[in-house]
């Protein structure tokens, strides 16, 4: 996959995508991301990027010549099929299932805004999508595309170091995280929960997704409500469904059934 970044700090993005998975996933041409800067469409001496907003206000707008001869110059190295993406705080929320679906794509452009935004006439004529990546005043779109590129690139066939399968660890889709420890077995004069040094997978698995239910009820009830998330939305195997029931009453009924969601027992 190729992705392309239409940015007026291209420094920024090719800084942070070298390192971790994502610089392996580079290495390994699982993906490459290139930059495009809309200062290098400029026609003035002066490089002029911005302008002041009709019907007056504070900030800045994005001018539309440059950005959007900047986006065209990005679509044209992408294959025919990308699509092109505005990070905008006004966009619809970007997530795991959204990441899945980019990730088919043969290429992306991704175009991150400064000031106060972009001129609405380029998302009219140069933008397939908007997308947000949460409820959040940020900058500038900038970080909001290494957010979608990370995202993408832990998707890619072969960016993980680790063989993990997927059905491996389905069990618990859609959920929080379960509690993770590793050596001493003592710890600030805490121990590791015994289950883990049983050796008895089948409990280990349910203390697991128990643990990650629990959680998932307390902080986020709406992943519940949702089901799952990725590709597995909505399409929990009954038998999934029955064991994460069965699992979600053993914790409710541990911790107290009138504890509403959201608060945290101490
Ligand atoms: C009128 C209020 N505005 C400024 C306080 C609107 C506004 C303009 C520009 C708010 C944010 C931004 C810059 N943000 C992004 O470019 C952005 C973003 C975000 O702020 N939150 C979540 N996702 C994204 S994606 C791009």
């Amino acid at each position: 996959m190729h992705v392309e970044v239409v940015t007026l700090f291209p420094e920024m993005i090719r800084q942070v995508v070298g390192h971790g998975v994502l610089g392996r996933a580079l290495e390994r041409g699982l993906l490459s991301v290139g930059t495009e800067n809309p200062r290098a469409h400029t026609q003035d001496a002066h490089q002029t990027v911005d302008d002041r907003p009709y019907g007056g206000g504070p900030g800045m707008v994005l001018k539309p010549g440059p950005l959007s001869a900047a986006i065209a110059a990005a679509t044209a190295r992408c294959p025919p099929g990308s699509r092109r993406v505005y990070l905008s705080a006004q966009g619809r929320p970007f997530d795991q299932s959204k990441a899945a679906e980019l990730k088919a794509l043969p290429g992306l452009v991704l175009v991150a805004g400064r000031y106060e935004g972009i001129d609405e006439r380029v998302i009219a004529t140069s933008i397939d999508e908007e997308l947000s990546i949460g409820d959040y005043v940020l900058s500038g779109g900038e970080l909001p595309a290494l957010v979608v590129i990370d995202a993408l690139a832990r998707l890619m066939d072969g960016a993980l170091n680790d063989a993990r399968s997927s059905v491996e660890e389905s069990f618990a889709d859609g959920l929080l995280d379960w509690p993770h420890y590793t050596r001493p077995e003592e710890f600030a004069g805490l121990k590791v929960p015994e289950v883990l040094t049983s050796g008895d997978h089948a409990r280990i698995r349910r203390w697991r997704l128990k643990q990650a239910l629990g959680k998932t009820w307390t902080v986020r009830p709406d992943l519940l409500l949702k089901g799952a998330v990725g590709k597995d939305e909505g399409r929990l195997a009954e038998r999934e469904r029955a064991e994460r029931a069965e699992l979600l009453n053993e914790f409710l009924h541990e911790r107290g059934r009138r504890e509403a969601p959201n608060e945290e027992p101490q």
